[in-house]
């Protein structure tokens, strides 16, 4: 099974080996044509049931037998072959910045490179410089872009990871010689990326599970196989690393192999000054092993009281407990309102009514439409009498649908000068606004953060949205100072979002203890462009839970009265 996002991906990469392998431009360009438009395709699934693919523009019945295909099966025959056609290096290449198709064919024809290693050497060597359409230039873009992509290698966004270690976790969970089992590591830590998988079990037939877990369908390669640990290289590409204890080890295992290791480190050190040893079976006093039954009652061992994995980051989580002042964690349940939502007025794909009504049935009370405004006309930004119309929409919807309400809101431009669109007439007539910023990255730190305080001192500015724009392993934030921006929300009265789409989760979590301080409020908001999107709120809540938030902190954990309230008291005062 694979849903359109997947099967499009894999239509381009072939278009992307056609084009290597210098096949027909009209068979490239079919394949690429085709995974722009599966990509856009909302009602793929009934598209398929219905046999209807070939009614769209753009899908002849050789690329409808593909993509059902990979849609019934996960699996392409050509696609497979394909890729064994040429050296795997050559797709590796394209994950470089501005390197595409073209120019990998380049690479490899006349220079006979094969890896990004090989082409990071010929650039050294000035061997780019006498290609044809090439020039130094474009020898240090390459460069540069080789430079970037190592940064980031080897790392993996959350619900990546966590994907595929749901599939490991019940491929093996299902086995009676699995006693208990767990996702641990950075993972149950709800970091924003992870290197690799950690799974702990217990088990009095190690050997019997081993094999199991090397055997699954999802691994790639076996890179360790031992009694205690094993290790193997999944098809996402993520390495998984399993641990198998006795089940009067588990505990241990699992407070161990969940770290962090600065909290680990911190974790032995207060053990060590109670007269007590740690590590990864037991804990020791003097001669004699003491097995705990849970994590809990290793905690209650070492006096503390249990401290959720999210915060174990050696963030002054430990002294906390000691004291008594671990906060009350803020749970999925408790947002009550889903915001920061386009819709198909803006660059979004579904329409206001389908996305409240998915809200409604995922259990929150309101949404928040916040379409692009003018400013953002690459995104379909709404000009003056599109908002009215869409104010003239919700109102007809609010009275229509039940059990769910929907606010007038918009996500306003921050211009470079650190105003944002419309005039005072109009921002009145939003019900909230977020504010945040999409073009003019490059601005130095200085500037930057002028510009976003000069937006938060806008009266008409209720949530600054994303406030550092980093896209997680592709997009450095920009530079700002985020000491001060958190100073002026708080100054201001104004809230910071917590965009929890994966691929953001900004603010960042290491923030939380200044946002707290200074008791700003956060709103953990979706950015969802699509019904689909909704359910990244809970990426939100597991930052949010990191970043040591309680439902006191989050804005929309407000039923909407009171939300609307908190806007306005501060609007109005
Ligand atoms: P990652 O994989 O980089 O996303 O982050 P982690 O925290 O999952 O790190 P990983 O996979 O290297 O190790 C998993 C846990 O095992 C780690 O959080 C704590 C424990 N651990 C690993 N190495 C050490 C170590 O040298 N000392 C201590 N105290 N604990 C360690
Ligand atoms: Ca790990
Ligand atoms: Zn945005």
């Amino acid at each position: 099974m694979m849903d359109r996002h997947q099967i499009a991906a894999v239509l381009a990469e072939i278009a992307a080996i056609l084009e290597i392998k210098g096949e027909n431009v009209f068979k490239v360009r079919a394949y690429e044509g085709a995974a722009r438009i599966v990509e856009g395709l909302s009602n793929l699934d009934e598209l398929i049931r219905e046999g209807r693919l070939t009614s769209i523009k753009g899908i002849g019945k050789n690329l409808a037998e593909h993509i059902t295909e990979l849609y019934k099966t996960g699996r392409l025959r050509e696609y497979d072959e394909l890729i064994k056609s040429i050296p795997k290096g050559l797709l590796e290449m394209l994950k470089i910045p501005g390197v595409g198709p073209k120019k990998v064919k380049v690479f490899w024809e006349k220079l006979g490179i094969e890896t990004i290693g090989e082409l990071e050497y010929a650039c050294r060597e000035n061997r780019l410089r006498d290609l044809p359409g090439f020039g130094e230039r474009s020898q240090e873009k390459i460069l540069e872009g080789i430079e970037y992509l190592k940064r980031f290698q080897g790392r993996f966004l959350y619900p990546y990871a966590m994907a595929t270690a749901i599939l490991i976790y019940e491929g093996l969970q299902k086995d009676k010689k699995v006693k208990r089992l767990e996702i641990a590591g950075s993972l149950r830590r709800k970091r924003e990326t992870v290197k690799d998988i950690d799974i702990v079990a217990s088990t009095d037939d190690p050997s019997h599970v081993m094999d199991l877990f090397i055997s699954l369908p999802i691994v790639e390669e076996v890179v360790a196989r031992g009694d205690t640990k094993s290790s193997i290289l999944t098809r996402s590409g993520i390495n998984a690393d399993l641990r198998c204890v006795k089940d009067e080890e588990f505990a241990h295992a699992l407070l161990h192999f969940t770290g962090s290791k600065e909290h680990n480190v911190a974790m032995r050190a207060r053990a060590k000054k109670m007269g007590f040893k740690i590590n990864e079976y037991a804990l020791i006093r003097g001669e004699k092993s003491i097995h705990c039954k849970n994590e809990e009652e290793i905690f209650e061992k070492l006096l503390l009281p249990f401290i959720p994995p999210e915060l174990r980051e050696d963030m002054g989580e430990i002294e906390a407990a000691e004291q008594g002042r671990l906060p009350k964690l803020i749970e999925g349940g408790e947002i009550k309102g889903i915001i920061h939502v386009h819709t198909d007025y803006s660059d979004g794909s579904n329409t206001i009514e389908e996305m409240a009504i998915a809200a409604r049935d995922m259990g929150y009370s309101y949404i928040g439409i916040c379409d692009h405004s003018e400013s953002a006309a690459y995104a379909g930004g709404l000009r003056r009498e599109d908002v009215i119309r869409q104010h003239e929409e919700i109102d007809r919807l609010n009275n229509k649908l039940k059990g769910i309400r929907i606010l007038k809101g918009i996500e306003l431009d921050i211009l470079p000068d650190g105003s944002v669109d419309y005039d005072e007439g109009l921002l009145q007539r939003f019900e909230f606004t977020i504010a945040s910023i999409h073009s003019r990255f490059s601005m130095d730190e200085e500037e930057m953060t002028r510009r976003i305080c000069k937006a938060l001192e806008n009266r008409y500015v209720d949530i600054l949205g994303h406030p550092t724009g980093r896209l997680l392993l592709a997009r450095d934030a920009y530079k700002v100072d985020m000491n001060k921006v958190i100073e002026v929300a708080a100054q201001y009265g104004k809230a910071i979002e917590l965009n929890a789409n994966p691929n953001r989760l900004d603010i960042d979590w290491r923030l939380g203890p200044l946002v707290k301080k200074l008791g700003v409020k956060i709103a953990i908001s979706v950015d969802a462009h699509e019904v689909g999107g909704l359910s990244d709120m809970m990426y939100g809540v597991g930052v949010a839970r990191k970043s040591w938030y309680t439902k006191e902190d989050v804005l929309n954990t407000l039923e909407y009265p009171e939300f609307l309230r908190w806007i306005r008291r501060r609007r109005d005062g």
